[in-house]
C-alpha cells in the first residue's frame, strides 16, 4: 500500500492544523506513521487519498452502523439542505426524531438535542448538579466522555495515549469534584459514597466501556451502581454515547434491564452529521432552561440537516430490529475467525465482545478495566495494525480503542480479514 500522497496532505495540514488534525487520536500517535486521507467512503469502505480501499472497522467511530454514505440518509440531507440549513428556530422535524428516540429507549420521556457526546455528557452532568443541589460526581477511570474539564480526569480514548489522562488547562477547582473509581468494581465505588456522604450528584458510567478497548460490564456491576444510586439520592448517567442505538434499539437499558435516571447519546443518532443527545424522565428533563433553572443552549442544536440525517437513521433501525441480531452475528464469526488463526500461530491475545463492539488486546490477561487494559503489548499492536492496513483493513489506530461493526460488512469481508489476520500474525 502506497501512501504518499496522504503523507503529503499530512504535511500541508500539520502547517495550519494543530497536529494536522482535529480530533487528536486521528493523528496515529499511538501507533507511528501518517495518518490516512480519506477521499470518500461507500458501505463497508473507505477509499484514500491514493487510491486504496479499505474495510473500515472504525466507521467514523460509531455512526456509520448501516454502512458509509447510506443512500436513503444521504437523500435525507440532499433534500433538506436545499429547504435551508438551519434557522435558530423550532422545526417539525426535531419533534418527530425526538418522539422517535423516546419510543425506542426505555424509561425516557424527553430528549435534548446537542451537537456532540462531549455536550450531552456535559450537560447531563450539570443538569444532574442542578437538579439534585450536589457537586461531586464519580467517574471511572479508562471511560471518557467527551473533553468537557471534568471528565478529563484518568480519561480513556485519546487521552490515554497522550499520557495526559488529567489534561493541563483543567483547574484544580474543577477536578476535586470529579472522582476516580475502578471500573467493574462496585466496593469502590461504595467506599467513595461513604467517604463524600451528600455530595455526589451523579456517577456517570459507559454502561459498556469503549475508550479502553471493549470492556462489557461484569455481571451485577450496573445492577449494583443502580442500587448505590437509588440508596444514595445520587443520579446515574449513561454515556451510552457509543452503545446507543447500536447495542439495542433501547441500547444497554434494553439490553441489561438496569435503568439510568439520564442517558446520553451520538453517533449512531446523528447518521454521521454532528448530533449529541441527552434524555430522562421528565421530572429531570424539565430542570431544563427554558422550563427550569438549569441553563443549556446551542444555536446549531436541532440544525434540520443533522435532524433529517438522525431521523432516518433511527426510523431505519427501528423498523428493522433484526439488523442487532445481524450485526452480533457477523462480529461473533469474525471473534470465532481471528481467534482461531490467532491460537494457530501461537499469539498471546485477549478479545472482548459485546453486540457489535469488539477489541483485540495482545495479552494474556482478562480485560475488565483501566489497569488490566493497559497491560497489552503495544509493540505487538502496532505491527497488528500496520500489518492490517498494508492488507486493505483499517482499525482503531489505538489499543484503546473499540471497533465498530457495520451491516454493510458482508462474511467475504470478515474471511478476507481473518485470513489476513493469520498472514499478519504468523510474524508477530
Ligand atoms: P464526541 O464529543 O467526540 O462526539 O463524543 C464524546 C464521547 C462521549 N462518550 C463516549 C462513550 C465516547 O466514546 C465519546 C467519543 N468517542 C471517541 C472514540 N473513542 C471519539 C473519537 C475522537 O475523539 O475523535
Amino acid at each position: 500500500m502506497l501512501y504518499k500522497r496522504s503523507s503529503q496532505l499530512f504535511a500541508e495540514a500539520e502547517k495550519v492544523i494543530p497536529g494536522g488534525v482535529n480530533s487528536p487520536v486521528r493523528a496515529f500517535k499511538a501507533v507511528g506513521g501518517t495518518p490516512i486521507f480519506v477521499q470518500r467512503a461507500k458501505g463497508a469502505y473507505l477509499y484514500d487519498e491514493d487510491g486504496n480501499r479499505l474495510i473500515d472497522y472504525i466507521n467514523s467511530w460509531g455512526p456509520m452502523i448501516l454502512g458509509h454514505a447510506f443512500d436513503p440518509v444521504v437523500q435525507a440531507v440532499i433534500e433538506k439542505a436545499k429547504l435551508g440549513t438551519s434557522f435558530g428556530m423550532p422545526t417539525e422535524l426535531e419533534t418527530q426524531i425526538a418522539a422517535l428516540a423516546v419510543s425506542m429507549v426505555p424509561n425516557i420521556d424527553k430528549i435534548r438535542f446537542v451537537n456532540s457526546g462531549t455536550e450531552a455528557c456535559m450537560s447531563a452532568v450539570r443538569l444532574a448538579r442542578g437538579f439534585t443541589k450536589k457537586d461531586k460526581i464519580i467517574k471511572f477511570a479508562g471511560c471518557y466522555h467527551g473533553h468537557s474539564d471534568s471528565f478529563l480526569i484518568q480519561a480513556g480514548s485519546g487521552a490515554i495515549t497522550f499520557g495526559s489522562p488529567n489534561s493541563p488547562g483543567v483547574t484544580a477547582g474543577t477536578a476535586k469534584d470529579t472522582l476516580l473509581a475502578n471500573y467493574n468494581d462496585v466496593e469502590n465505588v461504595r467506599t467513595l459514597i461513604e467517604a463524600n456522604k451528600n455530595e455526589i450528584a451523579a456517577i456517570i458510567v459507559e454502561p459498556v466501556a469503549g475508550n479502553m478497548g471493549c470492556i462489557p460490564p461484569n455481571k451485577g456491576f450496573l445492577e449494583g451502581l443502580r442500587q448505590l444510586c437509588t440508596d444514595n439520592d445520587i443520579l446515574l448517567i449513561f454515556d451510552e454515547v457509543m452503545t446507543g442505538f447500536r447495542l439495542a434499539k433501547g441500547g444497554v437499558q434494553e439490553l441489561s434491564g438496569v435503568n439510568s435516571d439520564i442517558v446520553c447519546f451520538g453517533k449512531v443518532i446523528g447518521g454521521g452529521l454532528p448530533v449529541g443527545a441527552f434524555a430522562a424522565r421528565a421530572e429531570i428533563m424539565d430542570y431544563l432552561a427554558p422550563l427550569g433553572p438549569v441553563y443549556q443552549a446551542g444555536t446549531l442544536s436541532g440544525n434540520p440537516l443533522a435532524m433529517a440525517a438522525g431521523l432516518v437513521m433511527l426510523q431505519t433501525l427501528d423498523k428493522d430490529p433484526a439488523i442487532f441480531q445481524r450485526l452480533a452475528d457477523k462480529t461473533a464469526y469474525l471473534h470465532e475467525g481471528i481467534d482461531k488463526v490467532l491460537k494457530a500461530n501461537n499469539v498471546v491475545f485477549t478479545i472482548n465482545r459485546i453486540g457489535s463492539m469488539i477489541s483485540v488486546h495482545f495479552d494474556a490477561t482478562p480485560v475488565i478495566d483501566f489497569k488490566s487494559a493497559g497491560n497489552g503489548d503495544n509493540e505487538t499492536f502496532k505491527k497488528f495494525f500496520h500489518g492490517l492496513l498494508e492488507e486493505g483493513i483499517y482499525i482503531a489506530p489505538s489499543a484503546y480503542e473499540t471497533w465498530f461493526i457495520t451491516d454493510a460488512l458482508t462474511y467475504e469481508d470478515l474471511d478476507f480479514t481473518i485470513q489476513a489476520v493469520d498472514k499478519v500474525s504468523k510474524n508477530f
